[in-house]
């Protein structure tokens, strides 16, 4: 999935702003004609969850309406006329002056519903977009079913974050010629000094022409014809003495295909910005370029007051400069894939990503038929993940879930065991499935205590979430890293690969404080990374550390949760340092 541009063939205006709203509880709303008239609306901002907009919604996930009128240009006439939703949490349904034109399942990842045959071209079309988070089991990431939610929270969800509800990125009027690029697929290799830029271009309708791909880097220009077959066409582009893209110098070149009529005219073009560099697993090293590198950073989430999981530009652009600010290189988009925007500004500011699907609060021992939901829909996302983002040359890993349990969290079992027999087929065919979509990227299953060997290996990278010193050794930061060494050896012993401590941290209410370190002071948060952090820098096998969390976020109601949130963060909600985000300063040499 291309994302949207301006440029002399191709037309892109983003129509987020004020939109009509309105709850559809009693489900009334399609039987009424809601996609033609909102009955009763207010206004609501898009992007922006709705939960935190009025005192009405916070807890709303059920059916809502949201309506727009948007003028199309009448010089689009020809063209493709597009609407591109950046992201829906969690279903979405969408009609154009009056009629149904397409959906998306998945609260993460954009979409795009062609509105050509619908457009009024003498007056305002009308856009209704039904959005709906239930909170199903079948669903990823699941609902909590009646068992209840985690740890017994509400809203009752699988996972420790606040389902945020409604359009969560911009939404895009697209016009792109009858005959587009539909797909371009870049990857990069070095040899010695020299880079090697693999294109891979597809149209949305089989054609036959030529075109061109240019690639600027600085002051050179490299042109390669190429022959374009039923739609497809391929091309390398030879960079010598390449720079490589790292987070140390994320040098970026600008790319763009065109596609040309039997004149020479263009009649499409796209640009991309692309990094020339590698990622690989050698031995228990991940290495860059050829060299091991260090992952320095934090599991994150899209979270932000009043926006919800609402794309906030400022926000985004405040998080990188703090990044920078803590010395940090890397994140993990926990749990879920993140705006496009984001990952632009990851490869423009040399920040190396694992990018996430929704894939949390999975577990095996279920009933095969919502297994085999579940597995559809991650499969579906894993797709959409893996095409929207693999150009990307901030984003070095995909992850497949987040702590997967067979029976129930923290319920050890063999791996012999049904259930974890069924998790091994389910996460290994997802891994497989990352592979084959993508064989420049390695892939990682993100374990949990207690999660079977069998899982373990399946990941290129083994990534283990651990809480020793918190959940468990309770009070005992020192006893809980001595618990996190003897178990990345005991890890390294038996599979031989490079490890990435993918999340610890401790809750920690700001401006609380306590000598000798107690929970929830700052000093407390500081002694258990401190411990953590020495564990790793005596182990080359370790190759990344990422502190749950950067930032204290929203979750559900519930005991363990003071005030619906999470405080594991470094920074407060509000991007506010903790303590720790100062010794991880001192740490990391932050800038
Ligand atoms: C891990 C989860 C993460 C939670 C964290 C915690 O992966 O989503 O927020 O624990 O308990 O189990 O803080």
């Amino acid at each position: 999935m291309l994302y949207p541009q301006q440029n002399r063939l191709r037309h892109a205006v983003d129509i987020s702003g004020l939109w009509r709203f309105q709850v559809d509880p009693d489900g009334v709303g399609e039987a009424q004609g809601w996609h033609d008239h909102l009955p009763a609306p207010r206004t609501i901002a898009v992007p922006g969850s709705w939960n935190e907009q009025f005192e009405d919604t916070r807890d709303y996930l059920g059916a809502a309406w949201y309506a727009t009128d948007v003028q199309v240009p009448p010089s689009w006439h020809g063209h493709r006329v597009q609407v591109r939703v950046g992201s829906a949490n969690y279903a979405a349904r969408v009609w154009a002056n009056g009629t149904e034109v397409g959906g998306h399942e998945g609260g993460h990842l954009p979409f795009v519903v062609d509105i050509t045959d619908h457009v009024d071209w003498d007056g305002p079309t009308r856009l209704a977009i039904r959005v709906e988070n239930e909170l199903l089991v079948t669903r990823v990431p699941p609902g909590a079913g009646p068992g209840g939610g985690m740890l017994g929270s509400f809203p009752a969800t699988t996972y420790d974050f606040f389902p945020y509800a409604g359009i969560h990125r911009p939404v895009h009027l697209i016009a792109v010629p009858a005959c587009h690029i539909d797909a371009v697929t870049v990857t990069t290799t070095l040899h010695g000094a020299d880079g090697r830029v693999h294109v891979d271009v597809r149209t949305n309708v089989s054609w036959d022409g030529v075109g061109e791909v240019t690639l600027v880097d600085g002051p050179r220009t490299f042109h390669v014809p190429v022959n374009i077959g039923g739609g497809h066409a391929t091309a390398v582009v030879e960079v010598p003495d390449a720079r490589p893209w790292c987070p140390e110098d994320p040098h970026l070149c600008t790319l763009t295909v065109r596609l040309l009529d039997g004149h020479g005219e263009v009649t499409d073009a796209y640009a991309l910005e692309v990094g020339i560099r590698t990622i690989e697993v050698q031995g228990d090293r991940l290495l860059l370029n050829g060299k091991p590198i260090f992952l320095k950073g934090f599991g994150k989430h899209e979270d932000f007051p009043i926006y919800g999981r609402g794309l906030a530009l400022p926000v985004l652009v405040r998080d990188h400069a703090l990044l920078r600010w803590v010395g940090a290189n890397s994140y993990r988009t926990a749990h879920y894939p993140y705006a496009d925007e984001a990952l632009q500004l990851c490869d423009r500011e040399g920040i190396l990503v694992i990018s996430e699907i929704p894939a949390v609060g999975l577990g095996f021992a279920d009933p095969p038929d919502v297994i085999a939901a579940r597995r559809e829909r991650c499969e579906a996302q894993l797709d959409e993940l893996i095409a929207r983002d693999r150009n990307h040359p901030s984003v070095i890993m995909w992850s497949v879930a987040n702590e997967p349990f067979p029976i129930s969290f923290l319920r050890p079992v063999s791996d012999d065991d049904p259930a974890a027999v069924a998790g091994a087929t389910f996460l290994g065919g997802l891994i497989d499935r990352a592979h084959a979509a993508d064989p420049s990227r390695p892939a990682t299953v993100v374990a949990l205590h207690d999660t079977p060997m069998s899982w373990l290996r399946l990941s290129d990278v083994v990534c283990i979430n651990r809480y020793y010193g918190w959940y468990m050794q309770t009070g005992q930061p020192a006893e809980g890293a001595g618990k996190l060494a003897a178990e990345l050896d005991a890890i390294h012993a038996e599979l031989g690969r490079p490890m990435i401590v993918a999340e610890f941290g401790a809750d920690t209410l700001p401006g609380h404080h306590a000598v000798p370190p107690e929970m929830f002071s700052e000093e407390y948060q500081v002694e258990f990374l401190r411990g953590y952090l020495d564990v790793a820098d005596a182990r080359p096998f370790v190759v990344g550390m990422h502190v749950w969390n950067f930032a204290d976020f929203k979750t559900g109601q519930g005991v363990m949760r003071p005030g619906g949130m999470n405080h594991k963060g470094v920074f407060t909600r509000d991007r506010r340092p903790k303590m720790a985000a100062h010794f991880l300063r001192d740490r990391w040499g932050g800038r």
